[in-house]
């Protein structure tokens, strides 16, 4: 055997969808089988094809990197975005499997959304980053259903909003096809040079209307300014956000002081493929995410359809980025998932010290620590994914409202980092090899370092987890209320027989429901301390922390419920050790012991970053 084996060999199959078993098994608590049977070969098919034809694409789209050929042969502005044939292959074959459509066809009712997300989950990893453009065809079709529910509602419709509709149902029908032909891809412009975190601040682009007279939504608008960061910039239309002038240079009434209105903006070229209204500047020279034609734009008069009421374009395209951040945690758990099965077929070829890294127990217990990282990480996602099918056909209470709209950053939050430190564990397990281009390696890592900082940084995503716990106390009451009963009831089945699986050895869940429960009251005056002052600087220094105490409180949760029902060995034992690792540091946190921790750390953090001394001279730019 060569001593890295796998250079040689095939290499694992990564994601194929039969070797999933925990995959499946959360799908079998969820959805009911008659669905779930109805859904399967498609799923397992699909796995096949990802972890084979597919994987090739997306290898073959990071080789190919996109390119801007700016002027053609005879001088002639062009501004074409060059991308390989992989990676338009990627897109037919997204509208073949329906990995958009899935989840608006609704064929599977409130369970299509978590299986068209347990797809993406599959497709994520092997996609060449295609997973990216439909993150944003996703959110913009979810926004063109719920603004068409919303004109629905009118009976009354103006001459305008019979336009508006008949737009957002074109985009809707392009958005959600299986047919290559007609799919198309959304963009989703937010980011300017100001920045991407405070959107609203960051924003300069203004929209001026085509007939000053028509300013409704269902008119029409010119864009002027640069888009700084747009991913896949191929796509056939975007989701934009600008600000609204009148001629004069005004803002238009109704357009409060910080106030975006969203527009959808149609992306056309000439016969000659010029491009209309706008300039491609350049493409992004990233770390990573090179097979995806991010680029900055220049918005020169560019048309565009508004689609929000003046200054509510904001909470328009929260709709939109909810749905991007779902996409983001499902790539990452397929990242993780990735690296998990490769290190696992490493380790069964790869000998040193005498023998396989597979019969070596602290090999053994870094594959452990990857799976459970992984399975936590994909639990949490699911989770997400199935209240949003429940919200999008009608049957999510207000709790499950309230707990999705709090799981939504949580989730994206966690799982980015969670990624980008099992994808470095798992790449450290291959020794140096994992730092070798040829291995296809090292570009997961590249990939992955993206998933914390797109849709919303770790610390932008906190804030908003503390804007929802403000925003509305039942937030906080419904997540402790929710942890506290499914804790007790995955603690009485256990009690009761460990479920319908085979194990019978229940103790080792009993304490991991006893370690939850000992941690609620900790987590509960940390979200105390949260809701009765969230914009407190106190608050703010402790966001990070209080997400992820409920994050990682959430998904001990989640897994001890998965091995009550499932009754498995590896499901209480996965369980148990998240609850024996993440749970250790919460104790019993008193609130006065929060608070003068807060204010040591507010301390702590200012003295730390240099923020109360003066530099010297002011630094470079970068
Ligand atoms: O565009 C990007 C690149 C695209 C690539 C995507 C690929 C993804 C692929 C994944 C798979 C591989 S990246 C863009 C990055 N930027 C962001 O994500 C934005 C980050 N910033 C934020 O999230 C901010 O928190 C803002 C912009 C959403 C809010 O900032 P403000 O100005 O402080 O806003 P407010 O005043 O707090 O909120 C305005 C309104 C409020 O509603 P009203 O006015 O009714 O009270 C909020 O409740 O918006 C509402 N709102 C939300 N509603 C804000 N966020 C949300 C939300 N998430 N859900 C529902």
């Amino acid at each position: 055997m060569a001593p890295h084996g796998f250079l040689q060999d095939p290499p694992a199959l990564g994601n194929q969808l039969t070797e999933d078993d925990f995959l499946v098994s959360l799908l079998r608590r969820l959805v009911p089988a008659d669905a779930l049977d109805d859904a399967l070969p498609d799923l397992e098919h699909f796995g096949w094809e990802v972890a084979t034809t597919i994987k090739q694409l997306g290898q073959q789209a990071e080789r190919e990197a996109p390119t801007l050929q700016q002027y053609d042969a005879w001088g002639a502005r062009t501004d074409t975005v060059v991308t390989s044939p992989a990676w338009r292959e990627l897109k037919a074959v997204s509208a073949r499997e329906g990995l958009v459509a899935a989840a608006y066809e609704r064929r599977h009712g409130v369970h299509s959304r978590l299986l068209q997300v347990a797809k993406l989950y599959c497709f994520g990893a092997s996609s060449g980053l295609f997973n990216c453009p439909l993150a944003m065809t996703d959110g913009a079709a979810r926004l063109c259903e719920l603004l068409l529910e919303k004109q629905g509602q009118d009976a009354a419709a103006t001459q305008q909003q019979q336009e508006l509709a008949a737009a957002l149902q074109d985009a809707f029908r392009h958005l959600t096809s299986r047919d290559a032909k007609l799919f198309w891809t959304s963009g989703q412009w937010m980011t300017e040079r100001g920045g991407g975190s405070d959107v609203v601040g960051g924003t300069e682009t203004e929209a001026l209307a085509e007939d000053p007279s028509h300013t409704a939504p269902g008119s029409w608008f010119r864009l002027h300014g640069y888009k700084w960061f747009t991913s896949a910039a191929d796509g056939e239309i975007s989701m934009a956000l600008a600000r609204e002038r009148s001629a004069s240079g005004t803002a238009n009434s109704g357009s409060t002081g910080r106030g975006l209105t969203l527009f959808l903006v149609p992306v056309t070229r000439d016969a000659d493929g010029r491009p209309q209204g706008f300039e491609v500047v350049r493409l992004k020279d990233k770390l990573g995410t090179r097979q995806l034609p991010t680029a900055e734009l220049r918005l020169a008069g560019m048309r565009a359809l508004k689609v929000s009421p003046a200054g509510r374009g904001v909470p328009a395209i929260a709709a939109m980025v909810n749905i991007t951040r779902l996409h983001n945690s499902a790539a990452a758990a397929s990242f993780m998932r990735r690296i998990t099965a490769l290190a696992q077929d490493y380790a069964r070829r790869r000998a040193a010290f005498g023998s396989l890294l597979i019969h070596q127990p602290l090999a053994q217990r870094t594959l452990g620590w990857l799976h459970l990282h992984t399975a936590a990480s994909l639990a949490l996602t699911l989770e997400v994914a199935h209240l949003q099918g429940l919200l999008e056909c009608g049957g999510a209470s207000a709790e499950a409202g309230h707990m999705l709209r709090l799981l939504t950053p949580l989730a994206k939050l966690f799982t980015a980092k969670e990624a980008v430190a099992v994808v470095s564990e798992g790449i450290e397990f291959f020794g140096g090899q994992g730092y070798i281009e040829g291995t296809h390696l090292p570009i997961i890592l590249r990939d992955a370092q993206v998933l914390p900082i797109w849709e919303g940084t770790t610390s932008v995503l906190s804030l908003d987890v503390l804007r929802v716990l403000g925003g509305s106390p039942q937030a906080a009451a419904t997540f402790l209320r929710q942890c506290s009963a499914r804790i007790a009831a995955a603690s009485k089945a256990a009690q009761t027989a460990g479920g319908s699986g085979s194990s019978g050895a229940q103790a080792p869940l009993q304490q991991a429901c006893m370690a939850l429960q000992r941690s609620l009251p900790g987590v509960g005056s940390r979200l105390e301390a949260a809701v009765a002052a969230p914009t407190s600087p106190a608050a703010q220094v402790e966001a990070r922390q209080l997400a992820f105490a409920l994050a990682r409180l959430f998904v001990g949760v989640l897994l001890a419920e998965h091995a009550a029902w499932s009754g498995e060995e590896e499901h209480t034992l996965l369980a148990s050790e998240w609850c024996q690792e993440c749970l250790a540091a919460e104790g019993a946190a008193t609130s006065s012991r929060l608070q003068a921790e807060a204010q040591a750390q507010l301390h702590t953090a200012r003295v730390l970053s240099g923020a109360d001394s003066a530099l010297p001279q002011p630094r470079a730019r970068y």
